[in-house]
């Protein structure tokens, strides 16, 4: 029992994606997500150069041993493009243990510690309008959680706003643009703090009080303008307010925190348990963000979640496409098994990823599963996948009115 092959997959049906393929010498397949968005090729270079060569003849059932070896072997630890690293050839062997097992990965999780995983969808417009109609188009797909993003009146293009939608039509918003240089989107906060409660009133206005409404804040407030944004919404029964302010500066949510009761969630950006210990043992949130992909695969987050369960806090795993099938299928099949599940981030892949990843999770009345076939339930089309290539693609960088450069 032993590692024979480990392959690094680039495709690119509609947006880049980094796949690790690794097979084991009695021919059982495991799939691992390493798309880090914006900087896919880092992560093709760290797992081809530094991961492959030491994957070959060790034992797949070791899956531990593995994760300590590249953590601690690599000496310089954490950070973004190593992590996804990890977390690629970590839920591979989780891929891999289950399909020996004959069992779907959550079975070897614990088992299901309920029906389905809550999922939530991403609505959003230009203006109210077009948001509305972004929301019943959600509604009519059975999503009982809509997260609700609209644009600032003065500024163009920001973070979060698809195009706008006619009914029925598919969401799709990929920031990562395909451009040889980052676009530039302009941010005004102030702006974006006396718009989102007018929003948010005239939702549930709509909609009414039952529906469950979650808002981005992706970084860009200070922690005071956190608080204020917290305060100034607390009357729309938020189910999160997320990554109100930049995370790094932990000691920062005890402000927001002492100043609203809004629910907090952060984290998508981390990679490991450290950038979370203040956030979680002074219970400066209530969700933890991360993804399976970003954070050092499913040993690592299960980690997580286990001393999160002992503050009460409970998970929101980052689900955009950005995070690959492969990747999605496996927080849906850690989601199932934790008990201090939140709630799952559900933005649909397109038809053309879902060709190349054959997955078997499922989304109904509002609820996903992860399917019950053995291990993951992904299989990866390789003829498809061959058949779009990689396209360098990059996030936007957001300048102030003055040209400063903020969090985007
Ligand atoms: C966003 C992400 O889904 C979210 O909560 O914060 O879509 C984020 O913008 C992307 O993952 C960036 O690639
Ligand atoms: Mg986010």
């Amino acid at each position: 029992m032993t590692i024979r092959t480990a392959e690094v997959l680039v495709t690119s049906p509609g947006r880049n994606f980094v796949t690790l393929r690794i097979t084991t010498d009695d021919g059982v397949v495991g799939l691992g997500d390493a798309t880090v968005n914006g900087r896919e090729l880092a992560t093709v270079a760290y797992l081809k150069e530094h991961v492959v060569p030491l994957l070959i003849g060790k034992d797949e059932h070791n899956i531990e041993d593995m994760w300590q070896f590249l953590y601690r072997g690599a000496y310089w630890r954490r950070g973004p493009i190593t992590m996804a690293a990890i977390a690629a050839v970590d839920v591979a062997l989780w891929d891999i243990k289950a399909k020996i097992a004959s069992l779907p990965l959550y079975q070897l999780l614990g088992g299901a510690s309920r029906i389905g995983a809550l999922a939530y969808g991403h609505a959003s417009g230009s203006d109210t309008e077009s948001l509305f109609t972004s929301i019943r188009n959600h509604l009519d797909q059975g999503f009982k959680a809509i997260r609700v993003q609209t644009g600032v009146p003065g500024l163009g293009q920001i973070y979060g706003v698809a195009g706008d939608q006619r009914p029925g039509e598919r969401y799709d918003y990929e920031p990562a643009k395909r451009l040889p240089l980052p676009a530039e989107e302009t941010w005004d906060t102030r702006a974006y703090l006396r718009h989102v409660p007018t929003v948010f009133a005239a939702v549930r206005k709509e909609f009414g009080p039952e529906l469950i409404l979650l808002h981005d804040g992706h970084h860009r407030m200070t922690p005071n303008q956190a608080a204020s944004l917290g305060k100034s919404l607390e009357p729309y029964d938020l189910f999160w307010l997320e990554d109100c302010t930049p995370g790094e500066n932990q000691e920062g949510l005890r402000r927001v925190r002492s100043q609203t009761t809004t629910p907090l969630a952060i984290g998508e950006v981390f990679n490991t348990v450290h950038d979370y210990q203040t956030l979680i043992t002074e219970q400066l949130i209530d969700y933890v963000r991360s993804a399976v992909t970003h954070t050092g695969g499913i040993s690592a987050l299960r980690k997580i979640m286990d001393f999160a369960a002992i503050y009460q806090i409970k998970s929101g795993f980052h689900g955009p496409t950005d995070i690959s099938p492969v990747g999605q299928a496996a927080q849906l099949h850690l989601g199932m098994a934790i008990h201090n599940f939140g709630i799952q981030e559900y933005m649909k892949h397109s038809a053309e990823t879902l060709e190349v990843f054959q997955t078997s999770y499922t989304f109904t009345d509002g609820l996903l599963h992860p399917g019950n076939n053995p291990g993951l339930g992904v299989d990866y089309n390789d003829e498809l996948a061959n058949t779009f290539d990689y396209t360098p693609a990059y996030l936007p960088v957001n300048r102030l009115l003055d040209g400063t450069v903020h969090d985007w």
